[in-house]
């Protein structure tokens, strides 16, 4: 069921559906010939941008080979553009029409940087910071090697016309952990459906859900030009978002955060703590994330992981946390309790306009034998597309994630006041000060032992942010080259 009007072919591959990656080169750089760039843009690049209609396309033809058995793909090369707002200057002059407050801001912006509780930029790669970048390339395929050779074709084109700041291969993990992140839990599974694109499984019972638990998001969340989520109402359609020019029509805005994590550090933290808390550390680190390993939601699984469950796409997704009112099963504070909310707090029309979808890739090597601290920078190149990157992915960081007192209003089973603490994953305390979780112990199917977790370090540091817009290809075409 496509709705009339959702113009795939002039949008980019990675926004809506994410282009299909085992590796991917991301490509950061400065324009240095600007109007030669535009030329060599026009020639060698526009035509070869994956729109989302081959990404959907491809998606189509996995879930096809899947049902007859088949594994073997054919392998798929992706490559988008993004560019900063320095980039879009550089473009199409100093007089252009102002975007998204915190797009014009920047990540490496003070205030910014101020307001996520973010490390100050003198702490970021030194080669990421070094100098201004004005756009990336996303390039995509089945592997290290081929994602190469691409990037090489590439920056031939290109020649002299940009410089490279910064680049960096990430990959799926291999064997058992394909597609789970560093710290070990699936990844990828809760992404908001789109209205007019994700099918309704179940049209007659669940008309606003995608697979089961997934909610169907308008589109203009996600890609300007369309209707966005209604401001009081969890399914209407809503207005589309504001667009400061025409030619923001099929674009969106991609975040970008280079997150390093420390694996030997948050698994040796979690052995000691389940160890003091007398429980299993699985446990632990499952009520940290929301989730099992496998990807099994605690609010299903709430005492010991179920790898059916983890795996099955039917189930896996199907919960809401109102029914857990006393964080028996899931803590508040919970990376995935806070990072959506689902129907926890008092209005889940105002939680539906704080979306992202999620399009990020490992990078990094395995933990090596006897790598008890890390040696090797490794985490989760994190992207993510939206169309107000100050009301969902900032929101989300700053006003969730960070906040201790979110979401408020809880109360113990006896009536006192709970302070849900710091999402445990990625919530920053300010001046990278220590971060607590309530209930880290659970109180399942009852009782009532209070506990709570200190979290002294970070286990994922932001290393790199960038804010990019990521044009139609008819804007790529046109106004912008
Ligand atoms: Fe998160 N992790 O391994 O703990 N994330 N995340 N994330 N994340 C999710 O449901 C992780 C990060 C969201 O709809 C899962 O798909 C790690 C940032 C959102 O139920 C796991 C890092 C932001 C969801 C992780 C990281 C978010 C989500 C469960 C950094 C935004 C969907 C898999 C290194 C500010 C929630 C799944 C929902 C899920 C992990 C970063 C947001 C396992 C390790 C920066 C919205």
């Amino acid at each position: 069921m496509r709705q009339a009007g959702l113009d795939l072919d002039d949008i980019q591959g990675d926004v809506l559906e994410g282009l299909q990656k085992d590796a991917e080169n991301l490509i950061f750089f400065k324009l240095v010939g600007t109007v030669y760039f535009q030329r060599l843009v026009k020639q060698h690049v526009v035509d070869r941008i994956t729109s989302a209609e081959r990404v959907h396309q491809r998606s189509l033809e996995i879930r096809r080979r899947q049902k007859l058995g088949q594994i073997r793909r054919q392998p798929f090369h992706g490559l988008n553009l993004g560019l900063t707002k320095d980039g879009l200057t550089q473009l199409i002059g100093a007089a252009r029409p102002r975007l998204d407050r915190a797009f014009e801001r920047g990540a490496d912006h003070l205030e910014t940087i101020t307001s996520l509780n973010d490390p100050p930029r003198s702490t970021w790669l030194k080669k990421f910071a070094s100098d201004r970048i004005d756009g990336v390339f996303l390039i995509t395929g089945p592997d290290h090697a081929s994602v190469r050779l691409q990037s090489n074709q590439l920056l031939r084109f290109l020649g002299a016309s940009i410089k490279v700041i910064y680049l960096e291969v990430g990959n799926t993990r291999s064997g058992t952990e394909r597609g789970h992140e560093h710290f070990g839990f699936l990844d990828n599974i809760s992404q908001p459906g789109i209205r007019g694109l994700t099918p309704a499984l179940d049209p007659i019972r669940r008309p606003d859900q995608g697979l089961p638990g997934q909610d169907l998001i308008w589109p203009g969340e996600f890609v300007f030009g369309y209707p966005g989520q209604h401001p009081e109402h969890p399914t209407r359609e809503g207005p589309p978002p504001h667009m400061a020019a025409s030619w923001l029509r099929n674009g969106s805005y991609m975040v970008f955060r280079r997150l390093e994590q420390k694996v030997p550090e948050f698994r040796k933290f979690v052995v000691e703590r389940a160890a003091r808390l007398g429980m299993d550390p699985r446990l632990l680190a499952a009520r940290m994330v929301g989730r099992w390993k496998s990807g099994a939601p605690l609010e299903l699984a709430p005492l010991r992981d179920d790898l059916g469950l983890g795996g099955d796409k039917k189930r896996n997704n199907d919960f809401e946390f109102g029914d857990d009112p006393f964080q028996r099963k899931c803590p508040y504070a919970a990376h995935i309790r806070k990072a959506n909310p689902r129907d926890d707090t008092a209005s889940k029309a105002e939680v539906q306009r704080h979306r992202i979808i999620r399009a990020g890739i490992p990078f990094g090597p395995e933990v090596a034998p006897g790598e008890t601290t890390t040696s090797h920078s490794r985490g989760l190149m994190f992207v993510c597309y939206q169309t107000s990157i100050e009301r969902q992915f900032e929101f989300i960081q700053s006003h969730y994630a960070n906040n201790h007192d979110f979401v408020d209003g809880k109360r113990r089973p006896g009536g006192g006041a709970v302070t849900p603490g710091f999402d445990p994953i990625i919530g920053q305390a300010a001046g990278n000060g220590a971060r607590e979780m309530d209930e880290p112990f659970p109180n399942f199917p009852a009782g009532n032992r209070r506990t709570t977790l200190e979290v002294p370090s970070q286990f994922v540091v932001l290393t790199a942010a960038a804010y990019f817009f990521m044009p139609s290809i008819t804007a790529l075409r046109t106004v912008l080259t």
